[in-house]
C-alpha cells in the first residue's frame, strides 16, 4: 500500500490512502478513524509520519480531531454563495435539506445607540429582538440573533417568526427586499454559543453581520449569525 521507493513522500501517500478511504466509505462521516499507533503498525510507517498526513487532512478539512478521544471524519461543508441576498430557509432548501428552527428569544426593547444608529431608528424607536438556532435537517448550523424594526412588521409574533422571516416580510407585509451590506470574520465561539451549536469549546465559528433593506432603502433587520465554521464555507465569484 505504501512504497517507501516512490518519489512520492510517505505522508502524501497516507493522506492519499486516507481520502481513499473516506472516498469509498470505509471511514463514515463522524466516525472515529483508527488511532496513529494502529495506522502506523497497519502501514509499517512511523507514527511521526502518520501524525503529519493526519495534520495535513485536519488543515484541509477534511478529517477534525477531538482532545482525548481521537480524530474524526469531517461532515462536507455546505457552501453559501456570497452573490444574492437568499435567506437561510431559501439557501437550506436549495441544497435539498429541511431547515428548522428554535427559537431561544423573542422580545419587543429599545435598541442600543449602536443597533438603532444601524438601522437608522429615533431615539425609543422599538425593535423586536429574535433569537433562533437554525437547523437543516435537524442538525444546528447557526445561531441568529436577529433586530427588527417594530415599525416594518408590529405584528410579528412567536409564532409568525417560526417560519421565515423573509417570506413574511415579501408575502404577508408585501415589503420588497432589496440589498444588504455583510461583514464576516472568525471568532472563537461564547461557550454559550458553542453549547447551543453542540460543538466542544473554543472551536471556530462564522460572523457574519448583515444589515439588510427594504427596496426603498429603508433597514428592516441587523443580524449576527453565527455559523459553524466546520459545516460552512462561503464562496464567492470573483472576475478580473
Ligand atoms: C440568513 C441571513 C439573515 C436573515 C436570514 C433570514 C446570512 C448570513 N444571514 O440567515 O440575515 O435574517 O437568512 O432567514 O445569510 P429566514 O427567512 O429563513 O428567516
Amino acid at each position: 500500500m505504501i512504497d517507501k521507493n516512490s518519489h512520492v513522500p510517505i505522508y502524501v501517500q497516507i493522506q492519499e490512502l486516507l481520502k481513499q478511504r473516506i472516498l469509498l466509505g470505509e471511514y463514515k462521516v463522524g466516525e472515529n478513524i483508527s488511532s496513529e499507533r494502529e495506522l502506523s503498525e497497519q502501514l509499517g510507517v512511523s507514527r511521526m509520519t502518520v501524525r503529519q498526513s493526519i495534520t495535513n487532512l485536519v488543515n484541509t478539512n477534511l478529517l477534525y480531531r477531538e482532545k482525548g478521544r481521537g480524530t474524526f471524519v469531517a461532515n462536507p461543508k455546505r457552501e453559501q454563495s456570497l452573490h444574492g441576498l437568499t435567506s437561510f430557509t431559501e439557501d437550506m432548501k436549495a441544497r435539498g435539506m429541511k431547515p428548522s428552527n428554535k427559537l431561544i428569544q423573542f422580545e419587543k426593547m429599545i435598541p442600543s445607540f449602536d443597533i438603532a444608529k444601524d438601522l437608522q431608528l429615533e431615539k425609543r424607536e422599538e425593535v423586536f429582538y429574535v433569537v433562533r438556532i437554525r437547523y437543516a435537517d435537524e442538525k444546528p448550523m447557526a445561531i441568529e440573533r436577529t433586530f427588527i424594526p417594530v415599525k416594518i412588521f408590529p405584528e410579528l409574533d412567536e409564532k409568525k417568526i417560526m417560519g421565515s422571516l423573509y417570506t413574511l416580510i415579501e408575502t404577508h407585509r408585501h415589503q420588497k427586499i432589496g440589498n444588504a451590506i455583510q461583514e464576516i470574520e472568525a471568532a472563537i465561539l461564547s461557550k454559550e454559543d458553542s453549547e447551543c451549536l453542540a460543538m466542544d469549546d473554543l472551536t471556530a465559528g462564522l460572523i457574519i453581520k448583515r444589515t439588510s433593506f427594504l427596496i426603498d432603502g429603508i433597514p428592516f433587520e441587523l443580524v449576527r449569525s453565527i455559523y459553524r465554521a466546520d459545516r460552512y464555507k462561503f464562496i464567492s465569484e470573483i472576475n478580473r
